[in-house]
């Protein structure tokens, strides 16, 4: 399997599972600084122009964070990183899925890359100012939705775990802003895994 993933990205959270899960995994690094996501090399593995991207043992692609999340853990069992729970499992998807599809592409995608959003460059200030209220409002109800459990949602950690980290890295350390408590919590525990310290460690953040 290979990773392509850009440091720092929201392929972190994928980069966490494959050393959570402990088998061996190829990392090819994608410059989003060169623009190397809109170079026909990448464009041809994923027309989306996105990471992460996870090639599989026979060659073919797979997208989307929830998506690779669910085959990682799905092939991996051993690792526990979704519930047999049914209800635990559903919650985990939850909060994946919303820290996915509103915190960060709704929230850090304004914040980021306000021209996704607006032809005007007039309202890029207004655009990122959306994104900031989108982000952290929204890591707020996840603060809510969180219970005493130490991980997401049981007591070790799962595929929600993986989302929660890499939004939380952002507004913690990219945005330099202060979490929820619970949320901010969560954060300080996963940082103190091995497996997310080697990550870091790899992509250049520690
Ligand atoms: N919905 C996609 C979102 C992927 C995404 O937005 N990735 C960003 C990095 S966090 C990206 O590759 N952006 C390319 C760019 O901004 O040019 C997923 O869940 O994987």
């Amino acid at each position: 399997m290979k990773l392509f993933y850009a440091p720092g990205a929201c392929s972190i959270g994928i980069h966490v599972l494959l050393e959570e899960i402990g088998r061996p995994y190829e990392t090819e690094r994608v410059d989003f600084m060169a623009g190397a996501q809109l170079k026909p090399l990448f464009a041809d593995l994923n027309p989306k122009r996105k990471v992460p991207v996870l090639v599989r043992d026979d060659g073919s692609t797979l997208t989307e964070f929830p998506a690779i999340a669910y085959y990682l853990a799905r092939t991996s069992p051993a690792a526990g990183l979704l519930p047999d729970d049914v209800e635990a499992a559903a919650r985990a998807f939850e909060l994946m899925e919303y820290a996915v599809s509103t915190v960060h592409m709704q929230g850090f995608q304004r914040i980021f890359r306000p021209r996704n959003f607006t032809p005007h460059e007039v309202d890029y200030d207004a655009v990122k100012a959306r994104g900031r209220e989108i982000f952290f409002g929204g890591l707020s109800l996840i603060d809510e939705r969180l219970g005493d459990t130490p991980y997401a949602v049981g007591d070790t950690p799962s595929i929600a775990d993986a989302a929660l980290f890499y939004v939380s890295f952002w507004g913690r350390d990219r945005l330099h802003e202060a979490l929820p408590p619970r949320v901010d919590a969560l954060y300080t525990r996963m940082k103190a895994r091995p497996a997310v310290q080697r990550v870091m460690q790899r992509e250049g953040f520690a």
